[in-house]
């Protein structure tokens, strides 16, 4: 129960539902507000809780949820209020105090709401939520305690991960429901194929791929590939930082959504950004996903089919043993061939050398049963939210 002054916008939550405040400073891209905007969500409609989500950037957000107003201080949208964080000192209109604070990715609190938090009847359950990484040692830092310096609170870290002992990566309790109900309806897919590209469903021959990725080099050469494939291939292409790429090889001045190309064997369509919701159905409907940075991902593992991952690149190479470690879980139990064809795939597809389509479309069967199996593997660790939500109820007993 929350002991802060109670707050007078309306949400879904009950009177006695646990307060929950988000702040999500937005880096570049998506990720960041991705995974908050999903996790807020998934505590408000799952747990029950009221939460608040500070945002620095609602023009990033309204990509992800058009229904936003970038120009409001606070609204509230699916049940949650959304205040726009608009300077680092900024802590709401009014400052209330949750019960459970979210600080994501190291974004820090601002001050004036950190002394509030010393100051409130009961402290809160205070998390830093990091970013994911299914490194080892991931394990043995997740959930530890950091005292403040001066004030009498304690952070914990809380890690995702991909690994048994970590806090998980976030999944709805209805994602696998309608992830099985639309690949069991011929006329959702259907209909699917008509809105979104406004084509009809390619035939069942045709290697369908969804391309969500930064600027790449050896797309080119994938292109390449795809055009001189022996069988027919369709390119779904959200608008965005490949875009530019795709245009060039088809040599058209743009590839915006509602584009269509077409060369040798292969066939693209550009499709609008769409609302976070609609993304999982782009993975849904294609054979093999192409994904980027965190959220995506995560969400490419749930849609249990073969994926190739644009890992978000960082200074020093430090990314590449996170792209090995999260290969180490996802390839496991692959056979040898198969395993070393991903892995050449992957590092080919994040700087190191040209990608080889005929050699990963060989293991097409193999790959295609591990998404699978990887899916059930993963789901054992649980979900980010529901293990969040268990943390911070435990604490507040
Ligand atoms: O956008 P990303 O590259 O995000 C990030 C950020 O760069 C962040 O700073 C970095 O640290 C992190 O990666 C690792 O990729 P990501 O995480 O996949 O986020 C994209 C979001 O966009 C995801 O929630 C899915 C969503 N999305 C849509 O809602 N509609 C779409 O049409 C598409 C293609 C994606």
């Amino acid at each position: 129960m929350s002991s802060a002054t109670p707050r007078s916008d309306q949400t879904a939550a009950t009177p006695s539902a646990l307060a929950c405040d988000i702040f999500c400073a937005v880096i570049d891209n998506f990720g960041d507000i991705g995974v908050c905007w999903r996790l807020a969500r998934q505590l408000a409609s799952e747990h029950g809780w009221q939460v608040r989500l500070f945002v620095d950037d609602l023009h990033a957000f309204q990509r992800l949820c058009p229904s936003l107003a970038p120009d409001r201080a606070r609204q509230t949208v699916d049940g949650i209020v959304v205040e726009h964080w608009h300077e680092p000192e900024h802590a709401g209109d009014t400052l209330h105090v949750a019960d459970v604070v979210i600080e994501a990715f190291a974004c820090e609190l601002p001050p004036i709401y950190v002394a509030a938090m010393a100051r409130r009847e009961r402290a809160p359950v205070w998390f830093n939520l990091e970013y994911l990484s299914a490194e080892d040692w991931v394990a043995d830092f997740h959930l530890r305690p950091s005292p403040h310096p001066r004030y009498p609170l304690t952070k914990t870290f809380f890690f995702p991960g991909l690994g048994p002992g970590t806090g998980g990566v976030l999944k709805e309790q209805h994602l696998d429901g309608a992830r099985t109900a639309f690949a069991a309806s011929q006329a959702a897919r259907d209909a699917w194929w008509r809105t979104t590209t406004g084509r009809a469903m390619p035939p069942a021959e045709a290697t369908v791929i969804s391309l969500f990725a930064y600027e790449n080099p050896a797309v080119d050469s994938l292109l390449e590939q795809w055009r001189d494939s022996p069988g027919p291939i369709v390119l779904l292409v959200p608008e965005g930082r490949i875009s530019g790429a795709v245009a060039r090889f088809f040599g058209v001045p743009s590839f915006a959504a509602g584009a269509h190309a077409e060369r040798g064997s292969l066939t693209a369509h550009a499709l609008a950004f769409t609302e976070q919701p609609g993304y999982d159905a782009l993975l849904w409907a294609s054979d093999i996903n192409f994904v980027r940075g965190e959220d995506s991902f995560v969400r490419a593992q749930w849609a249990a089919k073969p994926f190739v991952w644009h890992i978000y690149p960082q200074a020093d190479d430090a990314h590449l043993p996170k792209l090995d470690a999260a290969l180490a879980h996802y390839a496991r139990t692959l056979p040898a061939d198969a395993r070393d064809a991903l892995a050449r795939f992957w590092h080919a597809w994040n700087g190191g050398g040209r990608p080889d389509w005929a050699e990963f479309k060989g293991h097409y069967p193999a790959l295609k049963q591990r998404a699978a199996e990887w899916a059930g593997e993963l789901a054992q660790v649980g979900d980010l939210a529901g293990n969040l939500a268990l943390f911070a109820k435990t604490q507040l007993k």
